[in-house]
């Protein structure tokens, strides 16, 4: 199967169901908005906010931002792949739009995360490879929906530090994959597993948070973290006021490693049916590993079969959260609230999944830096003829805060770098930008250090260590197995890409830029002058 046929995505839409709108809004007096989903559990909340019900409906559309982590832009049915079974993220792109050239700038968790945040570049928000989440920007994310008039609660995994920071939300009920990085930290989910399976092990699967093994998940999957995730939001959905405006965040851990979904989605899939690594005719430097590999190698050629293990338990998890985000929208809909909401589907970046010898992320190829983006709007927004399409202009994370604030008709602060995809599902695409920045600081070793750009038909990609450079033709070549850097028929278009990078990156002065030349060999730069410094911890 030619997994990257992605243009041709949407005829699969055919075969979804429709989706007929609940048409009256449910009035629950018992409903109000209750940051406590669990009454196990202890959200992370700041004081609430005076929250009264009008009339019956929300004045403004509901937001639901969905994201997972780690989630490939061609693992779904709605973007051409014919193996993987993703229905109701394809039921979603049936009633909005795919963006077919979505992107993380700076593909790893954490800077990503700050993209969303602030809804500006790497350079702007000041990260610029894989630290720590400031903890206050002037412009945040769920502060500019409270502000709005939202009641905003965030469910999952944050990634921010310290690890309860709230960001503007009224309450989180947090997923950080067992990460405790700052004093005494316990997940919401892991308090929740305690009291839910006393003495049972929530890693008992064996498998860690960067490994490449697959696995079925060892305990009940109602004890899965994607099944708490969905369980949590939808709780929340049940028990909100639907005449206040609601913004809920919903950030899945998986499909992340440990890829371990339950046996009834792992046996989904055989690994036979699972599509083959991806290798590039310059991706050979990546194949070579220690012997044995490392459980958490981000590279080495580890043998078709394991490519292939690892993509069937990869599908298994993307399958499951599939099945847990129907849950969610169903839970919308018994409650006469998805009529008035937008709906949000994206991811943090993707998964190398051995792809040029590759693991993990970081990396500016397709399976690292390209996310998947789907946007489904509420009815009373109008845009019929649109639903169903796909859009090519090259789109970020950084657009998410904007479309939001869109949506609620709020303003969108000078600060913000994004721009509302609405105004592309609307059909102003005059204005939009050409082509989107990329790049990561030192990752896994000190040659992966690079800036790239892309329009969505080529991609330009320059190595800081040593100068070196790829140009990549997506338009024939969306896999990236021929590098045309060195081919004399695209000598003028890869001229121009590097002059397009030096113009980027002039504004960053001579560490980057140096008479009209970019620099080589500079020094890494984790953290740009422009991250808010936290006086208080004294962090940076
Ligand atoms: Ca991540």
């Amino acid at each position: 199967m030619e997994r990257r046929d992605f243009l041709k995505s949407l005829t699969a839409g055919a075969a979804i169901a429709s989706l007929t709108p609940a048409l009256s809004a449910v009035s629950d007096p018992s409903a109000a908005p209750d940051a406590s989903a669990n009454p196990k559990a202890t959200p992370n909340a700041s004081p609430r906010a005076n929250l009264t019900a009008g009339s019956k409906a929300s004045p403004k559309p509901h937001v639901l931002f969905l994201m997972a982590d780690q989630f490939r832009w061609d693992c779904m049915g709605c973007a051409g792949n014919r193996v993987i079974r993703t229905p109701n993220l394809d039921a979603i792109a049936h009633e909005g739009v795919v963006f077919q050239n979505a992107y993380s700038s700076t593909p790893t968790c954490t800077p990503a995360r700050a993209g969303l945040l602030t809804g500006q570049a790497p350079w702007h928000h000041g990260m610029l490879g894989y630290g720590a989440v400031a903890e206050h920007y002037p412009v945040e994310m769920p502060r500019c929906l409270r502000e709005a008039g939202y009641y905003t609660f965030g469910v999952g995994k944050m990634h921010w530090f310290p690890q309860k920071t709230l960001h503007g939300f009224h309450g989180t009920l947090v997923d950080e994959s067992g990460r405790v990085e700052s004093p005494g930290f316990i997940s919401d989910y892991r308090r929740w597993f305690r009291d839910e399976a006393p003495g049972q092990d929530p890693d008992a699967t064996g498998i860690g948070w960067n490994d490449y093994q697959a696995g079925v998940y060892a305990l009940d999957e109602k004890l899965h973290p994607t099944v708490w995730t969905a369980q949590t939001a939808l709780e929340q959905i049940r028990r909100c006021d639907p005449a206040v405006p609601l913004f809920l965040k919903v950030s899945f851990a998986r499909p992340h490693s440990p890829y371990d979904p339950p046996a009834r989605f792992m046996n989904l899939y055989k690994e036979e049916d699972m599509p083959a690594a991806v290798v590039g005719d310059w991706a050979a430097k990546y194949a070579p590993h220690a012997d044995p590999p490392p459980s958490d190698a981000w590279h080495g050629d580890l043998g078709e079969v394991q490519a292939l293990k690892s993509r069937r338990g990869y599908y298994g998890s993307v399958s499951f959260i599939d099945e847990q985000i129907g849950k969610i929208v169903q839970t919308l809909k018994d409650r006469g609230m998805y009529d008035n909401t937008l709906i949000l589907f994206t991811s943090d970046h993707g998964d190398m999944l051995g792809d040029h010898n590759l693991w993990r992320k970081s990396y500016a190829y397709e399976s690292s830096a390209h996310v998947p983006m789907l946007l489904r709007w509420p009815r009373n927004m109008g845009m019929e003829g649109k639903r169903g399409t796909a859009l090519p202009q090259p789109v970020e994370l950084r657009d998410l805060l904007p479309t939001f604030l869109d949506a609620a008709g709020a303003p969108i602060p000078k600060s913000v770098d994004g721009a509302s995809l609405l105004e592309l599902v609307r059909g102003n695409t005059a204005k939009w930008r050409p082509w989107i920045d990329l790049e990561h600081a030192v990752c896994y070793s000190k040659e992966n250090h690079w800036n790239a750009l892309t329009d969505g038909r080529f991609k330009y990609i320059y190595f800081a260590l040593d100068g070196s450079e790829q140009l990549f033709d997506l338009r024939k070549d969306r896999g990236e197995r021929r590098d045309l850097s060195n081919d004399p028929a695209y000598s003028a278009i890869l001229k121009e890409w590097r002059e397009r990078l030096t113009r980027h990156l002039a504004e960053r002065g001579p560490s980057y830029v140096v008479d009209g030349k970019l620099v080589k060999g500079r020094k890494n730069m984790l953290y740009g002058p422009l991250i808010p410094v936290d006086e208080a911890t004294s962090v940076r």
